[in-house]
């Protein structure tokens, strides 16, 4: 934030002050012995620069020869809103990092005390309604969770010993934090004891206050009733989006109303673990271009068991996308694994999951917040990801940091106008910041490429005023330099789209979740991309290829095709026979349909038997 203002320290002033005493009697004089035609007025206006210049000099060759300590001392005196930050050497100690309310003791006997699973043997009828009913408005057992106190512990620390025994500098001191959570008809038990736990666990220095965004809620008990309970807890407050407007836009406005210097965002049916804020606040008080996310691990939905970190040898991940431009986690690389020395370091990470992280305020707005445009939910946790990066941020996991969150299968919530919403929000992102990359998901998700035909994704100028303001890098350095790991499709494919069975009227398709290995299926055309999407490459593959790179092969012989990892990838590599396919036959007279390359494919590729190429002639049954 310091870097981003200047300062006019009291110190300077004077000296503005005593130089532009001496320049205006400079000005008497000169305006005094000149008269109007008197080629000296010309004289006037350029020796009142010159002087200008040399103050302006002056003071600046001053400021930057004194030294640091007598500078930063009126920067402070200037900011009387913030606390005067001492700034002590040394560390933090334990009693000054006192959390803001000590937890009540608990009974180690009652449901689900110290992260331990709830358990229950015995069932009434009325209580296996209320666990169902339970599941069905929540998707997780709110039942458990009712049972469990809104206050248990996690039990020991079992953090790795590098994260127990860090210290954290005085100096820059930790910047306060207002804790931001944003919640739709959540659940009182989960949504209470995110609250508690966070409360609980946060040093009182730093944790500013607690900011309940209440997205429409339609229950009750989340109106009035928890606008009192929340008035016994101080620093909490609830404010209210009376319209579904998501979650986008309610940290918007969670975020306006937040004093902190760093938003820390959480989801509504968290548990924070052992002194899981010090290092993510830590780690923004040293780079405040850090967007810091905890580790983030599972509260059982059915049990509500805090799954609790071990002490070594965790294997962590990190987010990545894929051509779909969906969010997923995967294992971090050797040259990141060998970076980092111990737990303490962070880990770079080429996306975030975006729903529980820190940003310093300033920086968040600076770097442009969200996308306002963005509608409920989806696509804003990859667009902030590719703009922190491109725009010159950082986007760390801090394994040190660790957050407990229900992950739920499936959503609860409804999606107002339906979920093509994610595909306008995807749209927006990828025309923002993807350059000619875009187009690689457009091929592969139709109904943004009609989307964009249409050009029905709203105003994005701008988020490309932002990026050029920001002097935002390009996607391919993005690519390049945060992830290098990600492999690029052809830019250009030969042909692309489905591939259809004229007879039975069915495309090839992937079948559900097919990530390698599994056989294909025939399934009913959809013309949407996705698990009936194949590229058929200047190779002469034919690769499915969202997530990975994977190629139709083979076994030589009848039988049904598999899905594999391709075996060509770039130099130095071939493609096998098995991978090869050719066009042996191409049946005209179907009508035209459209002359989107997406349907040529179809009316190419489907009509024709596809059998292998040259080195084995074996019909292979691919589209039966
Ligand atoms: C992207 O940026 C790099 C520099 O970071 C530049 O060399 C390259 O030409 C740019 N690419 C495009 C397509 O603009
Ligand atoms: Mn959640």
């Amino acid at each position: 934030m310091r870097l981003l203002r200047r300062h006019y320290g009291p110190l300077k002033l004077a000296m503005v002050g005593v130089v532009f005493v001496i320049f205006v009697f400079i000005m008497h004089k000169d305006v005094g012995s000149g008269s109007k035609d008197d080629p000296w007025l010309k004289n006037i206006v350029e020796r009142k620069d010159q002087v200008l210049d040399m103050m302006m000099g002056a003071v600046n060759n001053i400021r930057d020869s004194m030294p640091k300590l007598q500078i930063n001392a009126p920067m402070q005196q200037e900011e009387p809103e913030q606390k005067v930050n001492s700034c002590l050497p040394g560390y933090y100690t334990p009693a000054e990092l006192k959390s803001f309310m000590e937890r009540p003791p608990q009974d180690p006997n009652s449901p689900g005390a110290d992260g331990k699973a709830f358990k229950k043997d015995k069932w009434t009828p009325e209580e296996t309604k209320r666990k169902d009913d339970g599941f069905t408005k929540h998707c997780f057992n709110a039942y458990a969770s009712d049972q469990i106190s809104l206050h248990r512990s996690l039990g020991p620390d079992s953090r790795p010993p590098e994260c127990i025994e860090q210290k954290f500098k005085r100096c820059p001191p930790l910047p306060t934090t207002s804790v931001i959570i944003v919640f739709h008809n959540e659940a009182w038990s989960t949504l209470l004891r995110t609250v508690y736990s966070v409360l609980h666990t946060s040093p009182a220095i730093l944790l500013k206050e607690v900011i309940l965004v209440d997205d429409a809620s339609v229950d009750d008990y989340l109106k009035e009733e928890l606008d009192n309970y929340v008035k016994s807890l101080q620093i909490v407050r609830v404010v209210r989006q009376p319209e579904r407007k998501g979650l986008i836009t309610a940290r918007l406005l969670g975020a306006s109303v937040a004093t902190g210097e760093v938003l820390t965002f959480l989801d509504a049916h968290c548990e924070c673990f052992h002194g899981w804020l010090e290092p993510l606040l830590s780690r923004i008080a040293e780079d405040h271009t850090a967007v810091v996310s905890p580790d983030i691990t599972t509260i059982d939905l059915n049990s509500f068991e805090f799954s609790k970190p071990v002490q070594y040898g965790k294997h962590h991940s990190r987010g990545n996308f894929d051509w779909s431009l969906t969010f997923g986690w995967e294992a971090i690389p050797a040259h990141e694994k060998e970076r980092r020395k111990d737990e303490t370091y962070p880990i770079k990470s080429p996306t975030f999951a975006g729903g529980l992280f820190s940003i310093s305020k300033a920086y968040f707005e600076h770097i442009g917040s969200y996308d306002d445009q963005m509608e409920i939910w989806g696509g804003e946790n990859v667009e902030m990801s590719f703009r922190v990066w491109q725009c010159g941020g950082q986007l760390e996991i801090i394994p040190c940091s660790v957050v407990g969150h229900v992950f739920r299968t499936k959503s609860p919530h409804t999606f107002p106008k339906g979920t093509q919403v994610i595909t306008r929000n995807q749209v927006r992102l990828a025309e923002v910041w993807m350059d000619n990359y875009k187009e690689i998901y457009y091929r592969r998700n139709q109904q943004a490429a009609k989307m964009v035909r249409e050009r029905n994704y709203g105003d994005i100028s701008p988020r490309l005023k932002l990026k050029e303001d920001l002097k935002c890098k390009n996607f391919s350095w993005y690519l390049q330099n945060i992830y290098p790991e990600m492999f690029i499709p052809d830019l250009s494919p030969t042909y692309y789209g489905a591939i259809k069975n004229e007879g039975s009227q069915s495309c090839l398709d992937v079948g559900e979740s097919n990530h390698g290995g599994k056989p294909l299926i025939m399934y009913p055309c959809h013309g949407m991309g996705g698990n009936q999407y194949f590229e058929y490459s200047t190779q002469k593959e034919l690769r499915h290829n969202i997530g990975k790179q994977l190629c139709l092969i083979s076994k030589y012989g009848p039988g049904q095709v598999e899905l594999k990892e391709c075996q060509y990838k770039g130099k130095g590599t071939s493609v096998p026979g098995n991978e090869e396919w050719e066009f042996t036959k191409v049946q005209y007279g179907f009508p035209k349909i459209s002359n989107s390359p997406f349907l040529k494919m179809i009316q190419k590729i489907h009509i024709i038997k596809i059998t292998f190429h040259k080195k084995k002639k074996i019909n292979s049954n691919l589209a039966i």
